[in-house]
């Protein structure tokens, strides 16, 4: 593996004092520092918030889609600013800020442009029993919506919660990682100036504790992203508050692959799943589980495209690997690959970290792994990608679903029914046959997790339907008779009714045997 382009001083990711600084994790460069917003701060952003969502609640959702176009507009104009930053701030090379950050944004806004007004349009409802009344759902907006993101996609994951939610109606307050906050303000300037209204899209920066402010200033929805271990603290900070929240964790993806795959092709995504952004995507390639029949093959080619990638500095476009974002994830690639090596697994290439400044870690790939060793187990979220052999695609399915994650699974295989077979049985939000990673970017569809990996869904229908307050209204068809026959008064004769009508309604046998059932 080729090392290009270093830079030339050490990186520091500190969260010292009241601000917040946030540096080039490439080069050590700090880029700027933030406040540590307190809960009065959190609170009149809030507060402006909600006093902005009632115009903007009140608009049409076409009129909402054509001022959000301004927002998307703007974005694409000017994204070699975006993508900048985004190398600088996340370490990622230039070609992932483009496709994995700004495609998915304005491609979330195409698609809800153009459906959400069907999506949200009110819902009729032919109701068997009352004939006499009608029903439809009414997709209210739910006021306020917290969003509290990560630092590995720092511009896409807030930025889409933050536009579906717009769509509906509501206002949006956002909490970015603290290790990556200047991208999330420079969205906020971006949405400023693309003329939408300042108060109904607000960033309030900080760390989890400004996060747990922003559950207590009375948001009416939460959307969280981020690792487990947060996920619990801020479900139960909801839990208590009775808000709806949406949990998008950790994830621990397998990669099945059956004896009959395109060994080239899954060698080449396992390899692009396994290390894209460094490994620090929710749904990278975090376990290989290879057959007898392929495992040595695959092996072999993986490695050697593993050993073909080039790292750097990430504002060079000829690299694949970038610098990692934060210093945590090192040291957990070299915790899970010593613990793998002492219980036999053979690092088949990579393995430590890079000589010199900037956080750099060679790409790994671990073999001779058991689901005995952490490595299989934990999420890396780092570019270590462990293969493990199994005997059948049976033993496969029970060890992927043997996990306490379920975000994404891979399934490669030439038979597409084999393929729709087993992606069906592995528990996980998305399963893709032959491809990976690209299950967030296809905005069409409904994205999370289940088990560990979280609850709800952002993209899709349902991402769209999450962030709205869901309103059955009942009203009479025709003039309304002076009573409904289950009101007042009560007596011996409305009694004997009801049941006559429940026992021919639903009684058993055939409809003569009921009719006669109530006659007698
Ligand atoms: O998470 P953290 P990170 C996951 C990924 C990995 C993690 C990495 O799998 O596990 O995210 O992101 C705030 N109350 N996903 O390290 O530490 C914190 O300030 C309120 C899954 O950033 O949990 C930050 O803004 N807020 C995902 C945010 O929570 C709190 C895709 C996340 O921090 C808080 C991408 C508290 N008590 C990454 N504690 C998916 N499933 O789609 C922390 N925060």
């Amino acid at each position: 593996m080729e090392t290009l382009h270093r830079s030339n001083a050490a990186p520091v990711k500190s969260i010292s004092g009241t601000g917040i600084k946030s540096t080039n994790p490439a080069s050590g460069e700090v880029l700027g520092e933030v406040p540590n917003a307190g809960p009065e701060e959190v609170r009149i952003a809030v507060a402006r918030a909600r006093a902005a969502q009632e115009s903007w609640g009140l608009l049409s959702v076409a009129e909402r889609s054509r001022r959000l176009f301004w927002f998307r507009d703007a974005i694409v104009t000017r994204s070699e600013e975006i993508v900048d930053l985004l190398t600088r701030e996340t370490g990622k090379p230039r070609i992932e800020a483009l496709t994995h950050e700004i495609l998915v944004v304005a491609d979330l806004i195409t698609f809800y442009a153009k459906h959400a007004a069907d999506i949200l349009a009110p819902r009729q409802i032919g109701l068997h029993l009352m004939k006499h009344r009608r029903s439809y759902v009414h997709h209210a907006p739910l006021g306020v919506v917290g969003v509290i993101s990560p630092w590995n996609f720092p511009f896409s994951i807030p930025l889409s919660e933050t536009v579906t939610a717009l769509f509906v109606g509501n206002a949006v307050v956002v909490k970015p990682s603290e290790v990556t906050p200047l991208i999330a303000l420079k969205a906020k300037e971006i949405y400023d100036a693309a003329g939408l209204p300042p108060d109904l899209f607000q960033v309030v920066t900080g760390d989890g504790r400004t996060g747990a402010a922003l559950i207590d200033a009375g948001v009416d929805k939460i959307v969280f992203t981020g690792s487990v271990a947060g996920g619990r603290k801020v479900a139960a900070a909801c839990g208590e508050r009775l808000i709806p929240c949406t949990m998008e964790l950790g994830g621990k993806a397998a990669a099945i692959v059956c004896e009959d795959a395109d060994l080239e092709r899954t060698a080449r995504a396992i390899v692009w799943g396994g290390f894209a952004n460094n490994g620090q995507v929710c749904v990278s390639v975090e376990r290989v589980l290879a057959v007898d029949a392929v495992h040595d093959r695959l092996v072999d080619r993986v490695v050697e495209l593993t050993g073909k990638l080039r790292q750097g500095d990430p504002s060079y476009d000829e690299v694949e690997l970038g610098a990692i974002t934060f210093p945590r994830q090192i040291e957990n690639a070299e915790r899970l690959i010593a613990d793998a090596v002492s219980k036999g697994a053979t690092v088949r290439t990579g393995g430590k970290r890079v000589a010199g400044k900037g956080l750099f870690f060679e790409p790994t790939v671990l073999t001779g792994c058991t689901t005995q060793m952490d490595v299989m187990k934990e999420e890396i979220f780092g570019p270590v990608v462990p293969i493990m052999k199994v005997p059948d695609e049976r033993e496969a399915i029970r060890i992927a679903n043997d996990s306490r994650l379920g975000l994404a699974g891979y399934v490669f295989t030439r038979d597409r029914d084999r393929g729709k077979r087993l992606a069906e049985q592995i528990r996980a939000g998305s399963v893709q046959v032959n491809d990976v990673l690209t299950s967030y970017g296809v905005t069409d569809a409904p994205f999370g997790g289940v088990k560990d990996s979280g609850f709800g869904r952002v993209h899709g229908p349902e991402g769209l339907l999450a962030m709205c307050e869901v309103r059955h209204v009942n009203l009479d068809r025709f003039s309304p008779m002076k009573r409904e026959p289950t009101w007042y008064p009560y007596s011996n004769k409305s009694y004997r009714v009801a049941l006559k009508a429940i026992r021919f309604m639903f009684g058993p046998g055939g409809v003569l045997e009921r009719v006669t059932s109530i006659l007698g």
